[in-house]
């Protein structure tokens, strides 16, 4: 488990009179394959920091173990890259002791909808103010080839070597499916422009804001996204007044559907929708309650505290 806390690095100015470059958000070089879909979402992520003039002391990035998960070596933030499954409930408890603080999450779809998936269902439901990036490329890459729960039926792997035995999961229908989700969305990396729309909508949405980024993985899954990339009529883009628009991409994508983000039956239809790759907001509802907001404590002083255990002792004394 590596802490990468980048905080000896930082130069001691005033925050609020500096404007930061994107520059001074980069980490580590990113040793992703040539053609990984992960560079895009980091140049994506990159671009949000400085558009939104993201402090770098103040925000953090937690993630699991995969090749995606490598993201917070590769920005100049606070960092937690943990353990495989595990980022959610890291993020969750930075969150909570920590509110002030911009908590993005980064995972896998192996990290997030298999050994994490209890963690996702949970952190749906208790819609913390956090951001999470799932990046699907399909399979377990880091660990080179292994069936993942989005793996496509009939797709050989290391593991399933005669083809995916099960239909895919889908982790949009299963995010909506959970109480008190708040906001879901669904990009591409290899649209960026509509990736850093849907970015810049899930960091400014107030709960927690669960973005899949379909991610090619030219190493393992070569095919997996192969004509949706080649010929844009095999995507849809959602469009609404109160949804995401990224109007650069008006003259490539020229299939539209009409979607109203704030109704969830017709959000869980269009996730079923297996005609076309629909990217855009599935659903937002920004009233929905907030674990940090209806389980939060006043602050109370070393003395308070001290007095409010003894009352507790005292309760229970006999
Ligand atoms: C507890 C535990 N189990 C298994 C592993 C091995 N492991 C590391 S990454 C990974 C899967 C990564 O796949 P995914 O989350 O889809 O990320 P990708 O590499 O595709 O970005 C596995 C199984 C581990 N590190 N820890
Ligand atoms: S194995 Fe696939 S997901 Fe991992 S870095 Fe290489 S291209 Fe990216
Ligand atoms: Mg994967």
């Amino acid at each position: 488990m590596t802490l990468s806390c980048g905080l000896l690095q930082f130069v001691d100015r005033d925050a609020q009179e500096h404007e930061y470059e994107m520059t001074e958000y980069e980490g580590a070089r990113a040793r992703w394959c040539p053609g990984c879909g992960d560079h895009s979402v980091l140049t994506a992520v990159q671009r949000l920091l400085t558009v939104e003039q993201l402090i770098p002391e103040q925000t953090v990035f937690v993630s699991g173990i995969g090749c995606s998960s490598r993201f917070p070596h590769y920005l100049r933030t606070y960092g937690f890259h943990g353990i495989h499954g595990r980022a959610l409930p890291v993020a969750t408890g930075i969150k909570l002791h920590r509110p002030e603080l911009n908590v993005f999450v980064v995972m896998g779809d192996g990290d997030c909808t298999s050994i994490g998936a209890a963690h996702w269902v949970h952190a749906l439901r208790y819609n913390l103010d956090f951001t999470v990036l799932m990046l699907d490329n399909g399979i377990y890459g880091l660990t080179k080839n292994q069936t993942s729960p989005t793996t496509p039926m009939g797709f050989k792997s290391n593991t399933q070597p005669a083809g995916s035995w099960l239909p895919a999961l889908n982790p949009l229908s299963v995010s909506l499916g959970v109480t008190n989700a708040s906001f879901v969305a669904q990009t591409a990396e290899w649209a960026p422009a509509h990736l850093y729309a849907t970015l810049r909508a899930a960091y400014r949405h107030k709960g927690m804001s669960f973005v899949r980024i379909l991610q090619r993985c030219p190493v393992f899954t070569p095919t997996l996204f192969q004509k949706a990339v080649q010929d844009p009529v095999n995507i849809a883009l959602l469009t609404h007044d109160d949804g995401i628009s990224a109007p650069e991409l008006d003259k490539v994508y020229k299939n539209r559907v009409q979607h109203d983000p704030h109704d969830l039956a017709a959000a869980r239809h269009v996730a079923e929708q297996t005609d076309r790759i629909h990217l855009g907001l599935l659903f937002r509802d920004a009233s929905r309650p907030r674990y940090e907001e209806t389980r939060r404590v006043a602050p109370r002083t070393a003395e308070e505290r001290i007095q409010l255990l003894n009352e507790e002792f005292d309760r229970y004394a006999v």
